[in-house]
């Protein structure tokens, strides 16, 4: 979309209750009022439904489902995060995408969002259903002062973040299981990827990917997910803007990373212990290399590691794990 088309469309979002009238727009973006109509007609060709009356100037009506730059800055509260957004119609993944971006020097807050992935990607190379509309496929580009060990705190952060945000968009309780699944009673319908650039010991670039199950009705599950996942849609028994909670989780990840710069990592940890499901269970862990350890979770600790106290009284310490209740 143009850069004129796409800051007219903003400003029709920012006034959705009022009238704006053409020489409004024209003078706030430096175009004619004949540009300013050109475009109304190109949106309306697009599928946006705008009113334009004599003397009173254009108002949006309706606009299509999609996620689109000026959709998403439109009430966007945050100072840095989503600064710069790429939203494509498909991606092969955005978080290779932000990958990328990253190491072509990105921005911190850049933030990459697709209608569609064809390889989403989860852990260990594990798919990530994600189908064209249904959800929000994003990543995050932050660039924290930090050393490397410290990166799997942002996983945590995240997590946090996105049910505080889940919470205030949608009105619905969700909870964590360590380290990345948040579910809504027992069904995932979020997954997070954190990713991690390095030089040495310190961290370049961590890129978090957010995936959500939106507006995902069931039978767009692929028969291995129908049991184990579920979406907001499905929980709810209604539609939700996906643009409204992807401004409500880059507003949440925004005030817990500067609350983790400027006071480190303990209250985010109190956070998501509050929201953990696996905390106080005897719990099976599946680590990477295919160990499976039985016990109690016993919580984290100051790094974001899962401690885990077996029948002997033995504490493991788990990096990475599959965790089964
Ligand atoms: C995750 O991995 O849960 C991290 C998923 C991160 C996805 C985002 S979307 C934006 C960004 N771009 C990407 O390419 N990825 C990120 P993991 O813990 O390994 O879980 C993967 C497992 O979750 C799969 O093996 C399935 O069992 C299940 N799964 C796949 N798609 C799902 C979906 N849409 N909803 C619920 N569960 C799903």
């Amino acid at each position: 979309m143009s850069k004129t088309k796409n800051h007219i469309l903003k400003l029709l979002f920012e006034n959705r209750n009022d009238y704006l009238s053409g020489q409004k727009i024209s003078d706030e973006i430096g175009c004619s009022r004949t540009a300013v109509w050109k475009h109304i007609k190109e949106l309306e060709n697009e599928g946006y439904s705008i009113a334009s009356v004599h003397k009173r100037g254009y108002k949006l009506i309706d606009a299509p489902d999609q996620l689109s730059e000026a959709r998403i800055r439109a009430g966007l509260e945050t100072e840095r995060l989503g600064h710069r957004l790429v939203c494509k119609d498909e991606l092969p993944s955005t978080q290779k995408e932000a990958q990328h971006l990253a190491e072509d020097g990105a921005e911190e807050g850049t933030v990459v969002l697709a209608e569609e992935q064809t390889s989403g990607r989860g852990r260990l190379g594990r798919q990530w259903h994600s189908p064209k509309g249904a959800g929000i496929w994003m990543s995050l580009i932050i660039r924290p002062d930090i050393q490397i060990n410290k990166a799997p705190q942002f996983t945590l952060l995240t997590a946090a973040a996105v049910v505080k945000a889940v919470k205030r968009a949608t009105g619905l309780d969700c909870e964590i299981k360590w380290p990345n699944d948040i579910l809504y009673k027992g069904k995932k319908f979020v997954g997070i990827l954190t990713e991690c650039q390095a030089e040495a010991a310190d961290v370049k670039a961590i890129i978090i990917g957010i995936g959500i199950n939106v507006n995902t009705d069931i039978e767009d599950f692929p028969d291995e997910l129908k049991d184990i996942a579920t979406s907001l849609r499905i929980e709810a028994g209604k539609t939700f803007d996906r643009a409204e909670i992807i401004q409500a989780i880059l507003k949440e990840i925004e005030s817990l990373y500067k609350m983790y710069m400027d006071e480190g990592f303990h209250f985010i940890k109190l956070l998501w212990e509050s929201y953990a499901i696996s905390l106080g269970k005897k719990i099976y862990a599946r680590k990477t290399n295919g160990d499976v350890i039985y016990g109690l979770a016993q919580g984290i600790d100051d790094e974001g590691v899962l401690l885990l106290r077996d029948d002997d009284g033995h504490i493991h310490k788990i990096y990475s794990a599959d965790i089964e209740l």
